[in-house]
């Protein structure tokens, strides 16, 4: 029938049981609302962030940290997209359906756990970024609504015994990602394609876990997180286009 797999599988307006009873559902629950609500925090203030690039709607700030001589600037992109709902966009993007669509940085993919239609276990390899070793990453990925209008998607490194970090040719990265939007349309109407907005906020903290050269690594971050949030909602207004709006 037309309705649809797709439908089925779009992030559960409430939280799934099967998550609230695995081992990692506390710490899921607190970083995700963590991250949910700093997601959201404005740029202002004391922290300082600094603007390193923009493009009509999309701004990116980080701000420059070294831990045991290891680059690990946390990363904080604004977007704004039309057409399509916050539910849609942490769809594509929690979706190991789609992943090598749309992220271009990926080697390997394996789904790890199947913990429950709201959260995966991964184990992803990365291109390698030279003259550095190449890099894994063991994390898992929640997708939740939080609010009115608002759904995110939270990763956070994990361990697990079948995947042990830093045995074969790669290093194992550590990874704190939060893709938060949250979708509004004018009030006393119904919302449409042509009437919604969707706020993007999304938070980036990789530890390298080794030696890597830090000119190198702000380059290339430089050039790939605007590449990847530019590529990223394009795909997913592309995909959504004619398709009934889920909200
Ligand atoms: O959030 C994104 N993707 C999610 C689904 O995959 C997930 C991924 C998180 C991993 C982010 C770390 C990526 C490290 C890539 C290193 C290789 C880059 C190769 C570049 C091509 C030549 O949450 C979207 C992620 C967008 C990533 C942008 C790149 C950020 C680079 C940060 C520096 C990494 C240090 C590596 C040390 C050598």
């Amino acid at each position: 029938s037309v309705h649809t797999r797709d439908q089925v599988e779009l992030p559960p307006p409430a939280i799934d049981n099967r998550l609230t009873v695995h081992s990692l559902w506390s710490e899921i629950d607190r970083i995700s609302s963590e991250q949910i609500q700093a997601a959201f925090e404005g740029v202002g203030g004391e922290i300082g962030w600094q603007l390193f690039a923009e493009e009509g709607d999309m701004r990116m700030y980080r701000r420059e940290m070294e831990v045991d001589g290891m680059v690990t600037d946390p990363l904080k992109a604004m977007h704004k997209v039309r057409g399509v709902t916050a539910r849609e966009m942490c769809h594509y993007f929690f979706n190991p359906r789609y992943r090598y669509e749309w992220e271009t940085t990926l080697e390997t993919m394996t789904i790890v756990e199947e913990i429950s239609s709201d959260a995966l276990v991964f184990h992803q390899t990365f291109k390698r970024i030279w003259p550095a070793s190449q890099r894994d990453a063991l994390f898992w990925s929640h997708v939740r609504h939080s609010s009115a209008g608002t759904y995110a998607v939270t990763n956070h490194s994990t361990t697990n015994a079948d995947y042990p970090s830093n045995t074969g040719a790669c290093i194992r990265l550590f990874v704190t990602v939060c893709l938060a939007c949250r979708t509004t349309y004018p009030a006393g109407e119904q919302p449409t394609r042509n009437n919604i907005t969707t706020d993007i906020a999304y938070c980036s903290t990789v530890n390298p876990g080794g030696w890597a050269p830090a000119g190198v690594l702000r380059a290339v971050y430089k050039r790939e997180y605007p590449k990847f949030l530019k590529r990223f909602t394009n795909y997913v207004v592309e995909q959504c286009r004619d398709k009934p709006i889920a909200i």
